[in-house]
């Protein structure tokens, strides 16, 4: 039996929110999940009664209209989230004032407090055609401790690092590291900034916080900050062994780039 597409998402989003607890990189109620589902609900759901009353986003967002996204609650538990996803997260759909949703399923489980900042980024993705429909924010150990080393937040200085350290980070995240100097979380400074650095780059970290990626679907941006994440802890187990790992050299690189036909 081939269950519905939503159904086969949420699965994806709950063994993503494992993935993330696992790896250490979501303690407490620490990051955030939203997809875009608007392409995989069918009419059955379209026609669903809301479960609660209007609630403003807190920014109206006109490419939003009549759009369903799954959102991880408001303090809810990655690890929670993993076993439970329509406990610990719900269905909503923005209302024709592109300002304010509605929760339609499964329970009003209120969408995280990040939703203006998340909600905004895919306004952005729709309004410039683009294919992609996730993002996640989580907080992975290494990168977060290296954006505490001011000399590594220079422009592309991480992302060479990074690409460095192994080739199949340069494949798999062809266009690197985005820095967003640090902001208070939830604010709108921090979400203008991230939608700033995400036109050029799919992967962004937070300064002293945590990475923001967007992805075709939820697994591929998590597959992105797994990568790098990959690469951090390389980095790390070298330095720790007591030496400057070398890094592939630029020339190694250029050939990767060539092989891969990748961007940059
Ligand atoms: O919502 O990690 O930065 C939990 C967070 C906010
Ligand atoms: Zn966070």
């Amino acid at each position: 039996e081939q269950r519905p597409a939503l159904t086969q998402e949420i699965e994806k989003i709950a063994e993503v929110a494992g993935y993330l607890w696992q790896n250490g990189w979501a303690e407490r109620n620490g990051g955030n999940i939203t997809v875009n589902v608007t392409e995989l609900v069918d009419d059955e759901i379209r026609q669903m009664p809301p479960i609660s009353d209007a609630i403003p986003i807190g920014v109206t967002l006109p490419e939003l209209k009549n759009t369903y996204f799954y959102c991880k609650g408001t303090g809810k538990r990655m690890r929670d989230l993993a076993r439970k996803p329509m406990a610990n997260g719900s269905i909503i759909r923005i209302l024709d004032d592109c300002a304010s949703y509605v929760i339609i399923a499964d329970e009003p489980v209120m969408p995280t407090s990040e939703l203006p900042s998340h909600l905004t980024v895919h306004a952005q993705l729709i309004a410039t055609g683009s294919n992609y429909r996730a993002t996640v924010h989580t907080h992975p150990i290494e990168l977060v401790a290296m954006s505490h080393n001011r000399e590594m937040l220079g422009k592309d200085v991480l992302t060479n690092l990074l690409w460095s350290m192994i080739p199949e980070t340069k494949a798999f995240c062809p266009l690197g590291l985005g820095i967003v100097p640090y902001e208070l979380p939830g604010s709108n400074t921090l979400a203008q900034a991230t939608l700033h650095q995400l036109e050029d780059y799919d992967v962004v970290l937070w300064e002293k916080h945590g990475v923001f990626a967007k992805g075709i679907d939820v697994m591929d941006a998590f597959d992105q900050i797994d990568v790098l994440s990959k690469s951090a802890k390389i980095y790390v187990n070298a330095r720790a062994m007591g030496f400057m790992p070398e890094g592939m050299s630029q020339e190694q690189m250029q050939e990767m780039s060539r092989a891969f036909n990748l961007p940059k």
